[in-house]
């Protein structure tokens, strides 16, 4: 018997686990004719905000950015994308980055389009330029194997140049495959699970995880994860990257 008391959901100080059934939907100006969760953000005593957003057959989204560049991503079903004056059809697997500044449009879904957004406030670098919109599609780019384990595959959507502050990539495990280390890093993750189920442990606690579930894991929070199941466990992930380490 199910029973409402229970969830996989936890939020801590240095980690949260998020979990669908929990999802209560916000409203988000000008963000029409869908459901939005917002998974992750600053009220959790994160620096990056995560949403959720199904969109229905009149669903829009029409914004412009303003302190924070946002990645959309889109996991399941098709939409216009407009940014920057430039249309693209975006369909599952397709992605768009918008940096600070830029005006963007989403239109035209159909019924149940689903897309994942991650926003960072930009941090500007000395000497180098603002990264321009970026349009692309995650079956184009190539998921080596990851510190020479054939059962993990990485895929890194944005440029790796010190322009961009943010990363965003996909990891693949094949079941059974695993992080090598536990992770001890000041780099902070916002994630969601595409595929797949396996064992997230965070701080030192051990959670079941599986499609549709989030994870954000604050500055040094330990991490490892192992995959289980018939098929690949993936997660597309945020990360922050490229800048001075203290203001000191
Ligand atoms: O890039 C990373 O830090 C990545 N290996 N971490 C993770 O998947 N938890
Ligand atoms: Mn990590």
């Amino acid at each position: 018997m199910e029973i409402s008391a229970l969830t996989r959901s936890v939020v801590k100080n240095n980690h949260a686990v998020i979990s669908p059934d929990g999802y209560i939907n916000s409203s988000v100006p000008g963000w029409t004719n869908c459901t939005v969760n917002v998974i992750i953000n600053e009220d959790m005593g994160a620096n990056l905000c995560q949403t959720f957003i199904t969109l229905k057959q009149d669903g829009k989204l029409i914004g412009k950015t303003k302190a924070s560049e946002i990645f959309f991503y889109i996991i399941e079903g098709e939409c216009a994308a407009t940014v920057d004056g430039e249309t693209k059809t975006l369909t599952k697997g397709r992605f768009v980055y918008v940096p600070i500044g830029k005006e963007y449009i989403f239109e035209n879904p159909a019924e149940g389009t689903q897309i994942l957004t991650f926003h960072k406030v930009y941090e500007y670098l000395e000497g180098y330029n603002i990264p321009s919109v970026i349009f692309d599609d995650a079956a184009n780019i190539e998921g080596p194997t990851y510190l020479g384990d054939p059962a993990l595959r990485l895929q890194v959507l944005l440029p790796d140049d010190h322009s961009f502050d943010m990363a965003v990539n996909i990891f693949t495990y094949d079941p059974g495959g695993h992080l090598p280390m536990v992770e001890t890093h000041i780099m902070e993750h916002g994630l969601m699970y595409l595929q797949g189920q396996g064992v997230y442990m965070l701080d030192q606690q051990w959670y079941p995880i599986k499609k549709g579930d989030s994870i954000w894991m604050a500055p040094y929070c330990q991490q490892w994860f192992t995959a289980m199941g018939k098929e690949p466990a993936v997660y597309i992930y945020y990360k922050n990257v490229n800048r001075f380490p203290t203001i000191v």
